[in-house]
């Protein structure tokens, strides 16, 4: 009877041992485990053979019974501890980065021209100790027209030029109202730029837009003079077109200025012997300007008689094609990542 006994419990091992090199995970080693060892497993079963036992067999048949459970337990063991480490070896092998691959290149922005343009007049501007104040795009028209002086039957305020909301309310023509309103404030003196989007009511084409942005600047102190105007924007354009840059003032007229001119600088590309860039004339024209108009100081709350200023207007997009050398300003609005990622 023992010797069934222990050739039951030696088979029990040894098909442990060849279902357990069978295993492959850790699914089928629970199952080898359940089988064997658990409670309707084959060990359970065969101590329901006990009974049939000799008395003075049985504490030997226990002992084997112990040593068979010890023996697979042990099994179980090992092959679980070989089976997780071919799980991670799998894991590592399917999982390896190769660090020598190049790596993915992040699409970073860039500054648009425009926006490069404008960054270097407000650095040439701040240096020279100007605040820059930006304000509503959507404005009354008072702002934008009656108080710089252009009245109701003004060519400026045809239709054809300007986008109204409703009879009181225009799209800005320009950054002028801005200026208005710090002039308004009474705080003197005043040195500042309005950067920002303004709109005439324009066909595209490669010199127009219906919406473009400005740099308007305003100074309004005691004793300014058109001398101030003169050695401030010919400072100006030796910034931003070269030191050997030269300035020139046309006569010209502006309602919000008396006397208003325009200031052309000389080619920086044939240094004023006439090229292509600049149609053979060896100037470029670059922005209007002039004395503010005593009418424009008076409706904003300053005294002409105490106080006078001079202000100008310059059109970014055109600072940012001459600088760059653009033809057509609608390379700046169509926002090509192959054009735009070239300045
Ligand atoms: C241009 C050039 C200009 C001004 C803008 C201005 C602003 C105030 C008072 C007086 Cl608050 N003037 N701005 C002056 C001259 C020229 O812009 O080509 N405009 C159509």
């Amino acid at each position: 009877m023992s010797s069934t006994m222990k050739e039951k419990l030696d088979s029990i091992v040894s098909d442990a041992v060849s279902r357990l090199a069978e295993a492959q995970d850790p699914d089928a080693l629970n199952t080898v485990r359940v089988d064997i060892l658990g409670k309707k497993g084959q060990l359970k079963e065969l101590m329901k053979g006990m009974k049939d036992v000799a008395a003075e067999d049985r504490p030997k048949i226990g002992q084997m019974v112990n040593e068979a459970r010890d023996r697979v337990t042990e099994l179980i063991e090992k092959r679980k501890k070989e089976i997780d480490l071919e799980v991670m070896n799998a894991r590592m092998a399917a999982e390896t980065i190769d660090v020598t691959l190049p790596a993915k290149k992040a699409e970073i922005g860039h500054p648009h021209p425009n926006q490069i343009a404008l960054e270097e007049l407000e650095r040439i501007f701040v240096g020279m100790g100007y605040e820059v104040i930006e304000g509503p795009e959507i404005e009354w028209d008072e702002y934008n027209f009656t108080k710089l002086n252009i009245p109701p039957n003004h060519p400026a305020k045809d239709e054809q030029d300007t986008f109204y909301i409703n009879k009181d309310i225009v799209l800005r023509t320009q950054t002028s109202p801005v200026q208005a309103r710090r002039m308004e404030q009474g705080k003197l003196p005043i040195r500042m730029i309005s950067p920002g989007r303004v709109f005439r009511s324009d066909e595209v084409d490669a010199t127009h837009s219906p919406s473009f942005h400005q740099v308007e600047g305003l100074v309004v102190d005691k004793n300014i003079t058109f001398a101030d105007l003169k050695g401030t924007l010919d400072k100006f354009a030796k910034e931003v077109f070269g030191p050997d840059t030269k300035t020139k003032f046309r006569p010209h007229h502006f309602p919000f200025t008396e006397p208003s001119a325009e200031m052309d600088v000389s080619c920086f590309k044939c240094g004023g012997k006439g090229c292509r860039f600049c149609k053979g004339e060896g100037w470029i024209e670059i922005l209007g300007c002039g004395m503010v108009h005593p009418h424009v100081l008076e409706m904003c709350g300053i005294d002409p008689n105490e106080y006078t200023g001079f202000a100008f207007g310059v059109g970014l997009e055109r600072i940012a094609l001459l600088k760059y050398e653009i033809d057509d300003m609608r390379l700046l609005y169509e926002n090509d990542a192959r054009f735009l990622k070239q300045f």
